[in-house]
């Protein structure tokens, strides 16, 4: 990355047009709280955006433009005490409801990953996103200094590189999807497709996850009679397609990670006496389970929370798992939460979690521990180390953080994890216990075979967990973000 794009002089100013680095996001990284007397505090919000680029904002020293989180909010730009550079956009009601609640999150969502709801197509929503899209350009257009590197996130802003294109065509602009890109066929259902598709490629460099997902793009552009050139590669921009005005984008394979240093500090500082008392103490109140189960996930229908509890309930049921013995944690962090469908999973969700325990439990031992709110990174990482099994099943996700999380906290080569087929982390975790996450049958198998790995056979276990630690420390957030950004400055003009 050149000194102009990232470079410790060149950035880190505090008036606006000054800064050479600029991330956009939907959201900030952390949250305006609004109190009932009106006092405002922040707190850290959660999702893997968030987790992922935070490290990355810090070390640049950039400036990050996003949403606050609270309707007709406008804050004042204002430093962390990290140094990076926050510059809120404002959204009114309207917007969250229209641009937020409706184009990007009941349709872009479910139609990126699979229609595993239905995607609904409004016309007004569109229009919201066209506007919402627009004000997001036109807040980078005045932070970013003259050549400054832009770097869009996400679905939600899939317009802004179109629009930056032609009001700052002095900006090298990357673009990065966090989410699957679907088939060509599921992306053609969309009624404004020409219109997204011709914002993308305004874009110098596009990265994905997965080479999946490179396919699917690269199949739409060739259905659009694009020009495509060179091969798919890994953390570089093998591919070049040559839009219909001539621009040509470079798209590459950059499959995002966790920041595994602060992980490990988190851990070593935690590695006291004190701090292991406290890790048996909770697993003394579970009632000492012998295998602990963990689920981490965004209430979000994607995640597949509903079908891993009803395979727990048939693996109880069946006699299979001795609910005297097992013990599953689920963490769900609330999400889109005045949306329909994830309204109706949370309901699903938790009678189910009544069901299970209603059946399985003892007075003061239930046999699933629910929790609907967001905990402390601290927390989350005394879960990751509490558990036995991680269980990530996923109908569909770009990548999944937690996954690697959970391996990153295993240094000692403990436990196991069951891993959807279907995450996208599972191209790189294939020592995990893959599972089918349509099919409880399979997962009941992983989540056995896991738990008789563990009992019987704790070598080869060790073995698989070691080769995904070894894989996860070696492909780091760091990685990820310089092989994208080193990408982008090759694609400088
Ligand atoms: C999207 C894509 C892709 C969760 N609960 C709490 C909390 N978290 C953190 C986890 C993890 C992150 O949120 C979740 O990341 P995921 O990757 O698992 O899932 P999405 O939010 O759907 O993320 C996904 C990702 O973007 C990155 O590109 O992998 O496929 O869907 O980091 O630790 N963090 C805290 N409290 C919680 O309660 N502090």
């Amino acid at each position: 990355m050149s000194e102009t794009a990232t470079g410790a002089e060149a950035t880190g100013t505090t008036a606006a047009g000054n800064n050479s680095f600029v991330v956009v996001a939907n959201r900030l990284p952390v949250d305006m709280i609004l109190e009932p007397d009106g006092t405002k505090s922040w707190q850290e919000s959660p999702g893997g955006l968030v987790s992922a680029l935070s490290p990355v904002l810090e070390k640049h020293q950039g400036c990050w433009v996003g949403w606050p989180g609270v309707a007709d909010e406008a804050p004042e730009p204002f430093r962390t005490e990290r140094g990076v550079l926050l510059h809120p956009v404002e959204l009114t009601h309207y917007d969250y409801e229209e641009f937020y609640e409706g184009f990007s999150n009941a349709t872009l969502w479910p139609l990126y990953h699979n229609l595993i709801v239905t995607p609904e197509f409004n016309r007004s929503w569109w229009d919201a996103y066209r506007d919402v899209n627009l004000r997001f350009a036109t807040e980078v257009a005045t932070v970013a200094a003259p050549n400054a590197t832009v770097w869009v996130q996400d679905y939600q802003l899939q317009l802004v590189p179109g629009i930056l294109r032609q009001i700052r065509p002095d900006l090298t602009i990357g673009f990065f999807l966090h989410i699957p890109f679907p088939p060509s066929e599921i992306y053609r259902q969309l009624p404004w497709r020409d219109e997204i598709l011709r914002g993308l490629l305004d874009a110098d460099l596009i990265g994905f996850h997965l080479e999946a997902n490179v396919r699917n793009f690269v199949e739409l552009c060739r259905a659009y009679d694009l020009e495509v050139s060179g091969e798919i590669k890994i953390r570089e921009a093998g591919i070049t397609i040559t839009a219909a005005n001539g621009h040509e984008i470079g798209v590459g394979v950059f499959p995002i990670s966790i920041d595994t240093s602060a992980i490990a500090a988190t851990l070593a500082a935690n590695s006291h006496h004190e701090a292991h008392e406290e890790l048996e103490q909770i697993h003394r109140d579970m009632g000492s389970p012998s295998t602990v189960f963990l689920g981490v996930d965004r209430l979000d229908y994607t995640k597949g929370i509903l079908q891993r509890l009803l395979a727990f309930e048939e693996l109880l049921d069946s006699g299979a798992l001795d609910p005297s013995e097992v013990a599953l944690v689920q963490l769900a962090t609330p999400s889109r939460e005045r949306i329909d469908s994830y309204r109706i999973t949370r309901s699903k969700v938790e009678e189910a979690v009544g069901r299970i325990n209603g059946r399985f439990a003892q007075i003061g031992r239930p046999v699933v521990h629910y929790q609907h709110r967001s905990v402390t990174k601290d927390v989350l990482l005394r879960y990751y180390r509490l558990a036995d099994i991680m269980l990530v099943t996923p109908f569909r996700d770009g990548m999944n953080l937690v996954a690697k999380e959970f391996v990153a906290t295993r240094a000692d080569s403990s436990g196991a994890l069951v891993l959807s087929e279907f995450a996208g982390a599972a191209d790189e975790l294939d020592q995990a216990h893959l599972c089918n996450p349509f099919d409880i049958e399979d997962i009941k198998k992983a989540m056995l075979q896991a738990t008789w790995g563990l009992d019987d056979n704790p070598e080869a276990m060790k073995e698989r967990m070691s080769a995904m630690y070894n894989q996860v420390i070696e492909h780091d957030v760091d990685l990820w973000a310089n092989s994208f950004l080193g990408a982008l400055d090759k694609s400088r003009p």
